[in-house]
């Protein structure tokens, strides 16, 4: 299993959009193995965003994501990297699915309600970076037989 994670970013969380996200990813069949608010400083973004930091958007992308806290949520599953990124859509919502997180509920290509790690290296480094090992709980929940088979809640 994979743990990928997710911050539902202040463009979500102003738009009262929490229980919604948290919902999707709930029916889905992933499991919550962390979830916090967090305040971020441009500390924390200038490392999650390395890719970006010359960009000359990027003081916008920092005034952004500092503008209120962030949910972050640690989300577990088989190929939760791929299928949680296939859940949030592409980066400009605009041009996102309808039935994916940004093609649903947004408009911007930098106010796009979440973030998604895109690889499963990424994604571990991204969960160490938000949440401390003891905040991430190992426990399967007693529906995994119901949402894989046997073989496939194995892996
Ligand atoms: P992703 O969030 O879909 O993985 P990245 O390219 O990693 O997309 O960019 C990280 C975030 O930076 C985006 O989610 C978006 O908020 C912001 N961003 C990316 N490209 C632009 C841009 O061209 N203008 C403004 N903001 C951008
Ligand atoms: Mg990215």
């Amino acid at each position: 299993m994979e743990t990928t994670l997710v911050l539902i970013k202040p463009s979500g969380v102003q738009r009262g959009l929490i229980g919604e996200i948290l919902n999707r990813f709930e029916r889905k069949g992933l499991t919550v193995v962390g979830m916090k608010l967090k305040q971020l400083d441009s500390e924390i973004l200038r490392e999650h965003y390395a890719h970006l930091v010359d960009r000359p958007f990027f003081p916008s992308l920092v005034r952004s994501m500092t503008a209120t806290p962030v949910v972050c949520l640690a989300l577990r599953g088989l190929d939760a990297v791929s299928v949680v990124r296939q859940m949030t859509g592409v980066t400009n919502s605009r041009l996102a699915l309808p039935g994916t997180i940004r093609g649903d509920f947004g408009m911007s290509g930098q106010e796009n309600i979440v973030h998604a790690s895109d690889t499963p290296e990424n994604a571990a480094l991204e969960v160490a970076r938000f949440f401390a090992p003891g905040e991430i709980f190992d426990y399967k929940p007693c529906t995994l037989p119901a949402i894989y088979n046997p073989d496939e809640a194995a892996s």
